[in-house]
């Protein structure tokens, strides 16, 4: 391995870890350059096979790759993720090919960001394209369609009513579908199924790419897929920071009422929660990644209801979570923010400080210490 290959697995290691050190030298780093490449699909069904022909074919157009492969079932254990290790140790001997493998860490969420923040990683090293594997079946797990430019869903003869079970997580994020094992029995028959699903949709219908990964067939139309993103102005650092909102606060007057408003949009609340400390009724309610919380004073002194006599019902605060709480502090302090608590520990034990409106922008802006 390369000095520059080590430093880089290294890096990769501390993101994985959410180590706040290589959080902040990620956030440091120009990204926006890279390609990034979706491949999805079910379990088994060559997904490693042709990320490895992609990696080849890119190669061979002089092109830098990396190759991460996510899984979030945890039955990842190297090398063994890779399938064919033949085809594979020859990506390993490329030093034009970089090779990173996942497995789950502090549940989906967290998997969510880490290849995130690999993907940013991957591309701050200059890597012309960036092929994430991932298992999914239906519901995609982590989320590979926000972070890829194309996504790749594969799928293999012999599904048979499968195909309708996958149909709903997967037939939105497709960009590309790949028929592999096409030498299997019953390509024939998985092609018209999915374009009778496609015919039903409307608005222009991805393209169906027939493959035998195990032998470099259909290949060359992948990799013409994935060049039409060349075509395409590239996004301005398009993966995320490290920084995420973790939720909204809205001050309201009556909590079962705007609880019914939010479960009518598709959000669910979780049982509402009385906070002594800050005098408020709060409902959380998930919302991917983040969430919407929602006040109600639970006393005329509380400060949520101090907001709504000035200001009426509406945004309170907004919360990001941060990778290094007490960096952020030093930092904002040096600044001159103004912040109106030293570090302290809320109810789930983790640490937060609110910052003064007046610093923020005009928003209560609270900062939470990320988990390790
Ligand atoms: N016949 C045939 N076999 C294939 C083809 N592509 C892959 N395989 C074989 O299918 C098996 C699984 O391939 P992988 O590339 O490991 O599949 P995967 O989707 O990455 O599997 P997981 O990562 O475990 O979900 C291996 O034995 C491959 O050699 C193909 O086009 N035709
Ligand atoms: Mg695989």
């Amino acid at each position: 391995m390369s000095l520059e290959d080590r430093v880089l697995a290294r890096m990769a290691t501390g993101i994985e870890n959410r180590d706040p050190h290589a959080l902040a030298v990620l956030d440091s780093l120009e990204s926006g350059h890279a390609r990034i490449v979706g491949v999805t699909g079910p379990p088994g069904a060559g997904k490693s096979t042709l990320v490895a022909a992609l990696a080849t074919a890119l190669r061979q157009q002089a092109k830098t790759v990396a190759i991460i492969a996510v899984d979030p079932s945890s039955r990842a254990s190297g090398g063994a993720l890779l399938g064919d290790r033949i085809r594979m140790q020859r990506l390993y001997l490329d030093p034009g090919i970089f090779i990173r493998s996942m497995a789950t860490r502090g549940g989906v969420g967290g998997l969510a960001r880490a290849t995130a923040d690999l993907a940013r990683l991957m591309d701050a090293a200059g890597k012309d394209y960036v092929l994430i594997e991932t298992v999914g079946v239906g519901q995609d797990e982590v989320g590979i369609a926000d972070l890829a430019q194309l996504t790749m869903v594969v799928l293999v003869p012999g599904m048979g009513d499968d195909v309708q079970t996958i149909k709903a997580g997967i037939m939105e994020i497709a960009n590309v579908f790949v028929i592999n094992k096409s030498d299997q029995p019953g390509a024939d028959r998985l092609e018209q199924e999915l374009e009778a699903m496609l015919s039903l949709e409307e608005g222009p219908k991805p393209p169906i790419v027939r493959t035998v990964a195990t032998e470099g067939i259909g290949i060359a139309e992948l990799v013409e897929q994935v060049g039409h993103l060349d075509g395409l102005p590239r996004p301005i650092a398009r993966a995320r920071s490290s920084c995420h909102i973790d939720h909204l606060g809205i001050a309201v007057r009556n909590l079962k009422e705007a609880v019914r408003f939010y479960e009518g949009i598709g959000l669910t609340a979780a049982p509402c929660q009385t906070v002594e400390q800050e005098k408020v009724h709060v409902a959380m309610l998930p919302a991917g990644e983040s969430r919407i919380e929602l006040l109600e004073a639970s006393s005329p002194d509380s400060t949520v209801a101090k907001f709504v006599e000035k200001r009426g019902p509406g945004l309170h605060h907004v919360a990001l979570r941060v990778p290094d709480l007490q960096a952020a502090v030093d930092r904002l302090r040096a600044a001159g923010a103004r912040l109106l608590n030293e570090p302290r520990a809320g109810a789930g034990g983790h640490l937060y400080v609110f910052v003064d409106p007046s610093s923020t922008g005009g928003v209560l802006l609270e900062l939470i210490q990320e988990n390790a």
